[in-house]
């Protein structure tokens, strides 16, 4: 029997709190458990050298949800809505995207994390989808009061995709609580997932024949690994694709 692969889980840091802490929702590790794979969080807190040698030992890395990034990163301005900056954790978390790129290590970046991806390879975000670009979809259902793990708006897959054949659909229903999305894409990712409102819900490697498992979404699978196979077969593959 193969060892169960390690998979670095990225954490939050409290921000402006006393006393800090690290802290990370339980679904992502769940879910990575239930995949079969042991999750291992790395938290931002980690001096470089701990923090490369994680970066090192683990197998496969699950960007999580958080806070917003500093936009300084793509070049603009903070927006009024901008919250729970954290330079320490953009840190951390650009790094770690530049090393599973370059070492070809399975990542799957979930909300926040698509967006880090994104900007760790240059592209760019909006800042407040709802006044930019705008959009009739609500993407922040915790306004309506809805619970985090019910779907609420649709997604569209391009059919053909990696992450299609990752979700084993190009249709589906997911959850949305964000305030930022995909702008203008990184270097070597293409955008393949869309809302309604053609707003960029997924991202993967730009050449989906090989088999490089690197994909991002703007919901939350790890919400929703109960009631619907397509996040079930988002933390499996990431821990098979962790295995080899
Ligand atoms: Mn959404």
């Amino acid at each position: 029997m193969a060892r169960a692969p390690l998979i670095g889980v990225t954490t939050s840091i409290t921000v402006g709190k006393n006393p800090e802490r690290a802290y990370v929702n339980s679904a992502y590790l769940l879910a990575v458990q239930e995949a079969g794979g042991i999750p291992v969080p790395i938290p931002p807190q980690l001096e470089p050298t701990a923090r490369e040698e994680l970066f090192a030992r683990c197998d496969g890395f699950l960007l999580t949800g958080g806070g917003d990034l500093d936009p300084a990163a793509f070049n603009e301005l903070p927006h009024p809505t901008l919250y729970e900056v954290e330079p320490r954790r953009d840190r951390l978390e650009l790094a770690l995207v530049h090393r599973a790129v370059d070492a070809r290590r399975p990542l799957l970046a979930v909300c926040r994390g698509i967006q880090v991806l994104n900007v760790a390879l240059g592209g760019s975000l909006y800042q407040d989808v709802g006044t930019d670009p705008g959009t009739q979809i609500q993407h922040q259902q915790e306004q309506d009061g809805k619970p985090r793990d019910e779907p609420t708006h649709p997604v569209k897959v391009v059919a053909g995709s990696r992450l299609a054949h990752v979700l084993g659909a190009t249709e589906l229903l997911v959850n949305s609580m964000h305030h930022q999305a995909v702008k203008a894409p990184g270097k070597g990712l293409v955008p393949v997932a869309f809302a309604p409102d053609m707003l960029v819900e997924g991202v993967e490697w730009e050449d989906a024949e090989t088999d490089r498992f690197l994909l991002g979404v703007q919901w939350h699978p790890e919400e929703l690994t109960r009631k619907d196979p397509t996040a079930r077969r988002l933390f499996g593959l990431l821990v098979e694709a962790s295995r080899k």
